[in-house]
């Protein structure tokens, strides 16, 4: 796999070209025109706005979509014939607020300074580090070390190979890729669009899906570390168990168990990219232990267990098992899937599709098509998704806004046009809270169509016990099972476990946090010098639009930032100053209330036991991309 490959000259025939643009999204396609011809009049009036529910093609009249055709052929017509000198400039800032504007369906000046880090080539890499560490005897010794080769662990070994700074990535598992290697249950793929799940560093014009597969985003993720020449700097099979701060040596000492034994390990910084959804929940139900037959969780896949011919129960209906039943369900016997709340699902129907031919062509050949097409998929999560309670509406467990109940509306039809002929079905599939209060599932229609097989049974009694040979409901009923499997989720709330992480003072990290996990733009904690944490607490994205990988790239330029500060300034210590952590998860706290999953009495992993949110950001993607933009040396103690 390459990355980052510039687009190709072509001398593609007329009707080539033709059929290539019949695969083409539209809105991304008058985008790249506009921005091309640098005429914004060609985007249709009265279009363009891209809602949190994305409408197929932008919800573009085909009379608009065919115009979008026809002016794409002439363009493509004119790079073929001008060749490889064919001028592609670069958007100036008024014509991408244009464009971007348009997209939005709003003015979108804020937007300008991050779009133009976005609409590049393939080739540019606006985020690297622009600084390079002195190799100078005041740097000796000074190294960074990485806690997991997932995607952040090593986003950030390659921005820290790009400063030049020296680092080593410790690594508990024998691969790279945290929780892709992990999950691999049936059906596992990416539920955001695989052009989002993906560095803007190393774009793949060739994607085979639109939300690929567990073994294509693996294979990414590898050929990433191979390309970058990361594979060198990763120790596997090591896990750092404890992380110890020495104030005298200004750095952290490190214990890392190895198939060698226990070595002691010494880090300038310390980076924790080790996930927050890898620590697989079990439910506390009465009985686990005594079932006999295989029982596993869906980060735990067991393949020497055959489903065929089995009686199979999945608990849950979260994302994991929405990817896993429509799987299980062509295997099994039967399957029982235990519901305890209905997810509320969006409407996807390029979810499990193919990225048909012209598309891919489009994105290797068209300039900047797909950057256009990626900003069309980032665009409805940077001005915030339609989850604030509006306090005047009056919020209620309906809907928390107009514009939530706008959305509830879309989604029930669309669930309900699934149902017409499954009444009962549908009183038991339909959620009774907000959207937004738990996470919104993608839907292309697998998930109603294997609910309705003959083979396969929803059960929304709540599980009372697990027996030997089953589950036993709250209705008194037994329903007997070969085989069990947890789609039960993760002790996401458990940041940074099962490390021991002892800060200045010997505080212990995990007490101070006690449970309730808490840190600056979700990187830096008080007393815990040097340390920085990726998709720490508070930076998980809700709505859609960005994704986990977005989030990385703005911590770690950030992380790279405080590097270079660090060095700038001569000095060993970075430590985040308490009133500016304090106010900032003051004013995190003081916005999830007013978020449909801070508002709603509905269960979720985003709200842990103290009825607060360590995982969710509240605000706008946008807004985490510009305060991580650069460190405020103001807000840290340097010494
Ligand atoms: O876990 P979950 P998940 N009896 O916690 C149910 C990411 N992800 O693995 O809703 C009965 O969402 C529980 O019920 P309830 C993504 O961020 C990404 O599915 O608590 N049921 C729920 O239905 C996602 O949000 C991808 O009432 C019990 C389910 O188990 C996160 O991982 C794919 C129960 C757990 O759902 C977690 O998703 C997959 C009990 N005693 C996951 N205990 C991508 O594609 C629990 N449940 C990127």
């Amino acid at each position: 796999m390459t990355f980052n490959v510039p687009v190709q000259p072509f001398d593609a025939d007329d009707d080539t070209l033709r059929a290539h643009l019949r695969d083409a999204d539209c809105p991304a396609l008058l985008m790249t025109l506009a921005h091309i011809t640098g005429d914004p009049s060609v985007l249709p009036e009265g279009t363009g706005a891209h809602g949190w529910l994305h409408r197929t093609n932008g919800g573009l009249s085909a009379e608009q979509q065919a115009a979008a055709r026809a002016q794409g052929l002439h363009l493509l017509q004119r790079l073929r014939d001008a060749g490889p000198s064919a001028p592609t400039p670069q958007p100036d800032p008024e014509l991408l607020r244009r464009i971007t504007s348009w997209a939005m369906g709003a003015d979108a000046t804020d937007l300008v300074p991050l779009l133009s880090e976005e609409i590049v080539l393939a080739e540019r890499d606006p985020r690297a580090p622009r600084w390079r560490m002195a190799q100078s005897p005041a740097n000796e010794g000074f190294r960074v070390v990485i806690i997991g080769a997932g995607p952040s662990g090593l986003l950030a070994a390659l921005r820290l190979a790009q400063a030049g700074v020296p680092f080593v990535v410790y690594e508990k598992n024998h691969e790279v890729g945290g929780t892709w290697l992990e999950n691999r249950y049936p059906g596992c793929r990416v539920d955001v669009p695989s052009v989002l799940y993906s560095f803007s560093c190393a774009t793949k014009p060739d994607w085979s899906e639109y939300f690929c597969r567990q073994d294509e985003l693996l294979g990414y993720f590898q050929a990433f570390a191979k390309e970058f020449g990361l594979y060198e700097h990763i120790r596997f099979h090591s896990e750092v168990t404890s992380a110890r701060w020495d104030e005298q040596g200004a750095c952290w000492r490190l214990a890392v168990r190895t198939a060698e034994g226990t070595l002691e390990q010494r880090a300038s910084v310390l980076v924790s990219a080790v996930g927050q959804l890898n620590r697989p929940r079990l439910p506390d139900l009465p009985g686990r232990e005594r079932f006999t037959g295989p029982s596993f969780h869906t980060a735990r896949w067991d393949d020497s267990v055959q489903l065929a011919g089995k009686r199979v129960a999945v608990i849950g209906t979260g994302a994991s098992a929405f990817q896993l039943v429509p799987e299980v369900a062509k295997e099994a016997r039967e399957l029982l899937v235990f519901q305890r709340t209905p997810p509320w699902m969006r409407p996807s129907p390029g979810y499990g599709a193919a990225v048909p031919a012209g598309a891919r062509w489009l994105s290797a050949h068209l300039p900047y098509y797909a950057a256009w097409y990626r900003f069309a998929q980032l665009a409805p999560g940077l001005h915030g998704a339609p989850w604030t309670v509006d306090r005047g509406y009056p919020p209620t467990e309906r809907a928390v806004s107009a514009a939530n109940e706008e959305t509830r509306a879309v989604l029930t039809e669309a669930i309900q046009a699934q149902l017409a002929d499954a009444p009962e079905l549908l009183t038991q599939v339909m959620p009774r809270y907000p959207v937004g209060s738990k996470r919104v599932v993608r839907d292309n229609g697998a998930w109603f169509s294997t609910l309705k097989r003959d083979d396969v049974l929803l059960v929304t009694d709540g599980i009372e016990e697990i027996t030997p040979q089953g589950l036993r409901t709250a209705d008194g009923r037994h329903h007997e099972a070969d085989v069990l499997i947890y789609a039960t989720g993760f002790q996401a709330e458990r940041f940074l476990a099962p490390m021991t992480v002892t800060g200045r003072d010997g505080i212990d990290l995990h007490t101070t946090w006690d449970g309730d996990a808490r840190a600056y733009l979700g990187m830096t904690v008080p007393g815990f010098p040097n340390l920085f944490c990726l998709y720490g607490p508070n930076t998980n994205l809700v709505g859609q639009g960005g994704s986990v990988l977005y989030f990385s790239e703005c911590a770690v330029r950030y992380l790279l930032d405080a590097v270079r500060l660090l060095h700038r300034r001569g000095m060993r210590r970075l430590d985040v100053r308490q009133d500016v952590h304090d106010r900032y998860n003051a004013r995190i706290d003081r916005a999830t209330a007013e978020r449909a999953w801070g508002w709603t009495s509905v269960r979720t992993w985003y709200v842990n036991d103290k009825g607060r949110s360590p995982q969710n950001w509240p605000f706008s993607a946008l807004e985490y991309w510009d305060a991580t933009r650069a460190v405020d040396p103001d807000d840290y103690e340097i010494s």
